[in-house]
């Protein structure tokens, strides 16, 4: 079963099983800390990070587990990191918000909304000054960001030195309890950010061959004429904001209404219609991938808990220590 198609669904189901899973083990406090699920928004990653290539970067928000296992960091070294665990993508030291992974070229996992908008844009300098051409840089975010300054920012110098950046906007209505609705005069993002001159338009982030096709366009455009191009996927979290949300701030008729359209339902049906898969298939893939993630919360939990000792170490700089001019004259410090 190599069809493409085929291989977004497969992405999408280990997707969602490993956010699944992560829940579960939240409750067993395995897991500590912050957890945002994307639960209902996988087809976005399935269908975008598939088109690039090994060159091509990757910077994404806080609700990125399913960015790094489509983009191969491994559900091992990702549920690692979910425990804190030092085989984990980022040492130990992320966790769930902060996954990070040079060597597939994935920049984090960002916890401050917006903030990372600049640094994709910094990168793609980066590329175009260091002569890389036709590599794209892709930045995921939710619809919350364009509240921000930094949208602006980067959008603005975007244009303006013609950077190949794709601006994948995840509009799932809400920023934590904040509709849409209620926090933006411009509630057509693909207009709002055409107003800075680039290519923009809106996918249905429910439905992953859209989203793929989409992704592909925009980064013809993105590596030919090296200018960036803006996404708007219209989409829906299923779970709430993070495991602390109550979720009051919209109804369940609304939840229940968008969760006819779960990509993963919809697709598997697709797939079943055009004779690229049987149910038999389909189950298989549940099957792998429930034991891809059974072997990583196997090999979490076997993982090594950071020694005390190493404390200070990737804070400034090494195993440097304190400074002795940074030492007063009784021993205390600054
Ligand atoms: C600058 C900043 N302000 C506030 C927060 C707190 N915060 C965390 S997530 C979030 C909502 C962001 O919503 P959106 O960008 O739509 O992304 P989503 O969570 O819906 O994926 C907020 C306000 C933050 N992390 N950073
Ligand atoms: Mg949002």
């Amino acid at each position: 079963m190599t069809d493409e198609r085929v291989r977004r669904l497969a992405d999408m189901i280990r997707i969602r099983l490993f956010e699944e899973r992560c829940a579960e083990l939240y409750g067993q406090m395995k897991i500590r800390g912050f957890l945002h699920l994307a639960v209902g928004e996988e087809a976005i990653a399935a269908g975008v990070i598939p088109q690039l290539s090994a060159d091509d970067a990757i910077f994404a928000t806080y609700r990125e587990h399913g960015h790094a296992l489509v983009r191969g960091v491994g559900a091992d070294r990702i549920m690692a990191e979910m425990f804190g665990k030092i085989e984990g993508c980022s040492g130990g030291r992320g966790g769930s918000m902060h996954l990070f992974d040079a060597s597939t070229r994935f920049y984090g996992g960002n916890a401050i909304v917006g903030a990372h908008l600049p640094l994709a844009v910094g990168h793609a300098l980066a590329d175009k000054m260091q002569g890389h051409d036709g590599r794209a840089t892709v930045c995921f975010f939710g619809e919350g960001a364009m509240a921000e300054g930094e949208f602006h920012e980067a959008l603005n110098l975007a244009v303006l030195w013609q950077l190949p950046v794709l601006f994948c906007c995840e509009n799932n209505l809400y920023a934590m309890g904040t509709s849409l609705a209620s926090s933006e005069s411009q509630t057509d993002l693909a207009l709002k950010a055409s107003s800075y001159q680039l290519p923009a338009w809106s996918v249905d982030g429910m439905d992953v061959d859209a989203m793929a096709k989409a992704a592909r366009d925009a980064l013809d455009i993105v590596r030919s004429s090296d200018g960036p191009v803006f996404l708007e996927c219209r989409t829906y979290r299923f779970r709430a904001h993070s495991m602390f949300d109550p979720d009051l701030y919209r109804t369940k008729a609304e939840i229940e209404q968008w969760k006819l359209r779960d990509p993963i339902v919809t697709h598997t049906s697709r797939l079943i219609a055009d004779a690229l898969v049987t149910e038999a298939e389909v189950e298989q893939l549940w099957a792998e991938a429930r034991s891809e993630i059974e072997a990583a919360v196997a090999a979490a939990e076997r993982g090594t808990d950071e020694g005390v000792e190493t404390l200070t170490r990737h804070v400034y700089a090494p195993d440097v220590g304190v400074p002795s001019s940074a030492v007063g004259p009784s021993g205390e410090t600054a």
